[in-house]
């Protein structure tokens, strides 16, 4: 074998830089389903029968073009359970020239693989991955000398960059964003658009089974098991998203309801992160939509802003902070997560219905999880680090690259405010606003504070005065701290003491 070209599990694309360069008639691709991968946390079932299936799928489809692909299961015979070990185990085997690597999408990846040369032996080249707009290299540059960094100027700059919704210099429709059109709540539809659901093949099935049986004790429920697990059934939910769902993506993209867990998102991160979808690809559909009259610009935007503002930028930020980005903890938050997060078992409607969807699903979306789960850890004090393993677990598409910053920075503060200007936080009032989850909620949304009040109102005002010595300083939080001022003792004393209790509840692991 002239070069080994080793794939990783969420880089399952024939566009990968690193099958670019090489020929299916001299060299050979090496894929493995490993231990290490699958339980460094314990991913949620669903995530795992999701990669392993594309995997295999992939696999074939490798082959379909012509390349001998050396595809390791986890229960082969001689699987050594890591990355390094099969890597190592793979070049005795075959004796290759060099091994080739796309960059991997997490830092704890890159640094052992860094090692490889050295302590396997081998030539290595680790390509950069093309598939992101924007080179870790790249917005490095962007980064470097600027006194802060805010994702609405990379945002431009990439519009720019790529001409999408550009009109010659200037953003289509003469504003870069059209999100004060995008904050209304949503009311149940009977004609409520749905993902594109499939039906597990025979790859799938077996699959299934043995992560049945192999990951017993990982969270979430395994079926039903309804991804997409081919290119060509990605591809197929995203143009269901596109004929459905789009045009009121901008509208509705802050609306919760009660048992509607999609509502008019898309639905395809899992796919994307992985490689089956491909960015530049959807942007460019989306923008097509808005050519041909399918769908407002306040949708296009706010989808586009998304993927070629928001993921490229915290993956930006991801490269530029690790690895010290993954201790930060600036409020110094330090209480532990609640069991109900495992559970889904809490009289908060609110939490309740996130937690369990993840459950069932390995699915929220963004406001569930930024106003709802990250919303409760951060008012509650969650040490930052619980919150972005729980994080990394649920979801099918956590990868560290995009789930840390989301979390840790732009959920919970922990970074002081380098990806997000101020914490996004609120009390029940925003909840009951965008959806109609309190209305069957346990808690009194309207009550402030005592027995049945909902908890988020206390904890609201709770961390804004635990947390005044960091905060107090920052300008966007000059409003709230003058009502807190306003306040006066007596009403100041009630929110603590409210919320004191509440959190003696969780410590004490009793029900909430
Ligand atoms: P849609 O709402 O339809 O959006 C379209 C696409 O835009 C998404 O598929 C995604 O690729 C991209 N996108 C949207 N928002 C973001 C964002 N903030 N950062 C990066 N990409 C974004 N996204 C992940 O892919 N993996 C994660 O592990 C992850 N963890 C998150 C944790 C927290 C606390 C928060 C607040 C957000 C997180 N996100 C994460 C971002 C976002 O919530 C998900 O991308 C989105 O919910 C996926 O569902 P969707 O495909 O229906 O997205
Ligand atoms: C998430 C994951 C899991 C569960 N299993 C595997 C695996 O068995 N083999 C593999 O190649 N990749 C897996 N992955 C994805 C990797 O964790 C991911 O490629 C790295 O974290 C780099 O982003
Ligand atoms: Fe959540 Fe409070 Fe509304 Fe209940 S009342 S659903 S706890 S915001």
């Amino acid at each position: 074998t002239r070069n080994l070209i080793l794939v990783l599990g969420d880089q399952l694309t024939p566009a990968l830089s690193s099958l670019r360069q090489g020929a299916p008639d001299k060299d050979r691709v090496l894929m493995v389903e490993v231990m290490e991968e699958a339980t460094y946390v314990r991913h949620h079932k669903k995530k795992i029968a999701f990669l392993f299936s594309a995997m295999r799928h992939f696999a074939d489809e490798l082959r379909g073009n012509g390349w001998t692909v050396d595809y390791v299961k986890i229960d082969d015979e001689g699987n050594r359970g890591s990355f390094r070990e099969e890597v190592s185990r793979a070049c005795e085997r075959l004796t290759p020239e060099r091994l080739v690597v796309t960059e991997p999408g997490e830092w704890r990846v890159l640094e052992d693989m860094r090692a490889w040369e050295n302590d396997l032996a081998i030539r290595l080249d680790l390509l950069t991955d093309t598939r992101f707009f924007c080179s870790t290299d790249r917005f490095r540059a962007w980064a470097d000398g600027r006194k802060q960094l805010r994702m609405e100027m990379f945002y431009r700059e990439m519009r720019k960059k790529t001409g999408l919704l550009m009109d010659g210099g200037k953003p289509e429709g003469g504003k870069w964003n059209y999100d004060a059109e995008n904050r209304k709540p949503a009311a149940q539809d009977l004609f409520m658009p749905e993902p594109k659901r499939f039906a597990p093949d025979a790859i799938t099935k077996e699959v299934l089974k043995l992560v049945e049986e192999r990951f017993p004790e990982h969270f979430g429920t395994l079926e039903p098991f309804w991804f997409a697990v081919t290119r060509s059934q990605a591809e197929e939910a995203f143009d269901s998203f596109l004929n459905d769902a789009l045009a009121d993506f901008g509208t509705y993209q802050d609306a919760m309801l009660a048992g509607e867990r999609f509502l008019y998102h898309s639905v395809i991160s899992a796919y994307l992160n992985a490689g089956l979808l491909d960015a530049r690809t959807l942007c460019r559909k989306v923008e097509q939509a808005y050519q041909d009259g399918r769908a407002p610009l306040n949708a296009v935007e706010g989808y586009i802003r998304q993927v070629l503002g928001w993921r490229e930028y915290v993956r930006g930020i991801y490269w530029l902070k690790m690895p010290d980005y993954v201790e930060e903890n600036a409020l110094g938050a330090s209480r532990d997560l609640p069991e109900f997060y495992w559970t889904g078992k809490t009289r908060m409607r609110c939490l309740s219905e996130a937690v369990n969807q993840t459950i069932e699903e390995a699915y929220a979306h963004h406001i569930q999880r930024l106003m709802v789960t990250g919303n409760f850890a951060l008012l509650a004090g969650v040490e930052p680090q619980q919150v972005h393993e729980w994080y990394l677990m649920v979801y099918a598409d956590a990868y560290e690259w995009v789930e840390l910053p989301n979390v840790l920075g732009m959920s919970q503060f922990a970074d002081g405010g380098l990806l997000a200007s101020k914490p996004y936080m609120s009390g029940g009032n925003y909840i009951n606003k965008m959806s109609d989850y309190c209305g069957n909620c346990h808690f009194d949304v309207k009550a402030k504070t005592g027995d049945g009040a909902c908890p988020f109102n206390a904890l609201y005002w709770d961390f804004l005065a635990r947390n005044a010595s960091t905060l107090k300083g920052n300008l966007r939080l000059n409003q709230a701290y003058a009502t807190w001022q306003r306040m006066g003792g007596d009403k100041q004393d009630a929110y603590r003491k409210s919320a004191a209790e509440f959190l003696n509840l969780l410590d004490t692991g009793q029900d909430v």
